[in-house]
């Protein structure tokens, strides 16, 4: 179960039309041959260059992108391994998704995400733990509230920024709410537990594009800092709760695996 699945559904993400090319269990790694012909889509909102996306370029094309190193503050190393770099282009090192371009990544190779998990018990006794959910805009699944590392940008930063835009929708709120919310920010997330580093199987991953997180737990032990937080969807989110962590939960991208590990870290159900 190690090979990604969902970096291998149709259609593509936000779109009605794109279909993967199939791609069989076994021939998912590179060093299987045969006559693969994926088929080739990058957005619309990709190819228009916003400052998050990459510029376009074509198998062979000559470009100046740094790959596996840190180039002009984008992070373009993998967790993972040294990625090939084929005709120009990065290749997933998880192996063949059934579709060539970037999507809707914008970045060639690895497009870094943080995720911050944070959590409190439901009880006093301690034995479920919940933690803070949103519900994606994009295709309405529930998934961590969490964001791609910008250019030049401290996973730190991204970690606590992406909780408060899409959990405590601070985007919208006045200056005084949020003063507010970042003294209790400076308290959640003074320290925290790395629970997961490397490949997300994510719906967006293509060939040539993937994400890649650091998911990182904060844990409200009493239940008087995060456990009080007013949740407030915002940005990417349309809605947010406190969610239990079971075994039944079903979520985004491999955000079950990683809500696992932080019910195993606390000794709570599964
Ligand atoms: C997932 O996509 C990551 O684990 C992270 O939660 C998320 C980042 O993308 P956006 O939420 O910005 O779309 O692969
Ligand atoms: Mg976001
Ligand atoms: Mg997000």
């Amino acid at each position: 179960k190690s090979i990604h699945q969902k970096a291998r559904t149709s259609p593509y993400p936000r779109t009605k039309d794109i279909i993967r090319t199939k791609v069989a269990d076994d021939n998912v790694p590179w060093k299987v041959e045969y006559d693969y012909k994926p088929v080739k889509y990058t957005s619309e909102s990709v190819l228009k260059g916003p400052v998050w996306a990459d510029p376009d370029i074509k198998p062979g094309d000559k470009h100046n992108i740094q790959f596996n190193t840190v180039d002009n503050n984008v992070n373009r190393t993998s967790f993972i391994c040294k990625y090939e770099v084929v005709n120009s282009l990065p290749r997933n090192p998880m192996g063949r998704t059934g579709l060539t371009g970037r999507g809707s990544l914008g970045r060639w190779g690895p497009n870094h995400a943080a995720d911050p998990i944070v959590t409190r018990w439901k009880n006093k006794d301690k034995k479920i733990l919940q933690f803070v959910a949103v519900q994606r805009k994009d295709n309405g699944e529930w998934a961590i509230p969490g964001g791609m590392v910008d250019a030049g940008e401290v996973v730190s930063q991204t970690l606590r920024r992406e909780f408060g835009e899409e959990a405590l929708n601070t985007l919208e709120a006045d200056s005084s709410e949020k003063k507010h919310i970042e003294q209790s920010l400076d308290r959640l997330f003074h320290s925290g537990t790395e629970i997961f580093k490397g490949y997300v199987d994510d719906p967006r991953n293509t060939d040539n594009a993937w994400m890649e997180t650091v998911a990182m737990n904060f844990h409200d032990e009493l239940g008087d800092s995060a456990g009080l937080f007013e949740l407030n969807a915002g940005d990417d989110a349309m809605s947010v709760q406190w969610m239990d962590i079971t075994n039944k939960s079903k979520l985004y991208a491999s955000h079950e695996h990683f809500i696992q590990s932080v019910a195993q870290l606390h000794k709570a159900e599964w």
